[in-house]
């Protein structure tokens, strides 16, 4: 069995992992075995991408944008992509990092769970002489200064696109309106900057955030919270969601509090479920941050950097809003 079936996950991961053990080829065998390689027997660098939930679309797409770009490109590297069942599960992912040292790839390119727990994994991946690469949720720049790591990262600014979905919304309230926030892992620096694009853009507008919880990125849990925030604040004009995920369980929780209409809901991310609901008019807007262009960018920088070129500063990726009017259905 190949290392990168041996420590595959339960499903979702197992159906990625299979597909992708078949497109990485040549993958060496777990331990006891030879020493790991950087490279495998072809002489390619082995990139792994280590995500978070694979149960969330969006890294679904995000996988799909990797396995699609080693397609085009099969004699430049292959690819071991890895993720986690749910967006807590943050050891799991710290494990994942230290299979990926162990089986000895050249370069890791990961969108860390939380931006200061995975730090230390990171460092042992680079203390092993692995490239790192940070895409889409940066890693906490203090911690990484405290650990005297450098890790170039590649991702959007999350304030900014906050702000954009959020400014949208503005238009449809008046000062003195109230609405809720749903936010994400409180210790994901994404999460952070979607809440303050948010709190920018209200505050701009003279609008009040009367309740703001965390719901973990996760549906189920937005589901609830927003519930809760419905039954408690029932004069609330909107929920501002820092993911799609989260979105969708609030747009469920609208329905069922028969408020459908009444309550404007906005997003972040641009997955397919909440493109159809903006469609019928049941969301209002969201944020594209192309996903499946993130693990590109951080796998054609990592593929730079193993061929020995100096790490740039931060790229930033972009963000686009998407309304019924973009999505053509206005
Ligand atoms: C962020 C991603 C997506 C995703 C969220 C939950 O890092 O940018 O917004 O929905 O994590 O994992």
């Amino acid at each position: 069995m190949s290392a990168a079936r041996s420590h595959i996950a339960p499903w979702p991961i197992v159906l990625l992992g299979i597909a992708l053990a078949g497109c990485g080829g040549d993958v060496p065998e777990a331990a006891p075995g030879p020493a790991p390689s950087s490279k495998t027997s072809t002489g390619k660098p082995r990139i792994a991408l280590v995500m978070k939930s694979l149960a969330n679309e969006f890294f679904k797409t995000m996988a799909d944008g990797a396995v699609k770009h080693q397609r085009e490109h099969p004699d430049a590297y292959e690819l071991i992509v890895n993720g986690i069942k749910d967006e807590r599960d943050l050891s799991r992912q710290v494990a994942l990092v230290d299979e990926m040292i162990a089986q000895g790839v050249g370069a890791i390119v990961i969108a860390p769970a939380d931006s200061k727990a995975l730090v230390s994994a990171c460092k042992r991946a680079k203390d092993a002489g692995i490239v790192v690469v940070n895409v889409d949720n940066k890693l906490d720049d203090r911690v990484l200064a405290d650990q005297g790591l450098a890790v170039p990262f590649v991702g959007p600014d999350n304030r900014a696109g906050a702000r954009k979905a959020a400014d949208y919304l503005a238009k449809r309230l008046k000062p003195g309106d109230q609405v809720g926030m749903l936010e994400g892992i409180r210790t994901a620096f994404n999460g952070q900057q979607r809440q303050l694009g948010f709190q920018d853009a209200m505050k701009a507008a003279g609008v009040t955030i009367v309740d703001s919880q965390t719901a973990q990125w996760e549906m189920d849990q937005a589901n609830r919270i927003a519930s809760t925030i419905l039954g408690e604040h029932p004069q609330i004009k909107a929920l501002l969601c820092c993911n799609d995920s989260m979105a969708l369980g609030a747009l469920a929780a609208v329905k069922s509090a028969g408020r459908s209409g009444e309550v404007l809901i906005i997003g972040y991310d641009g997955i397919s479920a909440i493109r159809s609901a903006i469609q019928q008019g049941s969301v209002l807007a969201t944020i594209e941050q192309h996903a499946d262009q993130l693990a590109v960018y951080g796998i054609e920088l990592a593929l730079k950097l193993l061929k020995g070129e100096s790490p740039p500063a931060d790229t930033t990726t972009p963000v686009d809003l998407i309304t019924a009017e973009s999505l053509g259905s206005k």
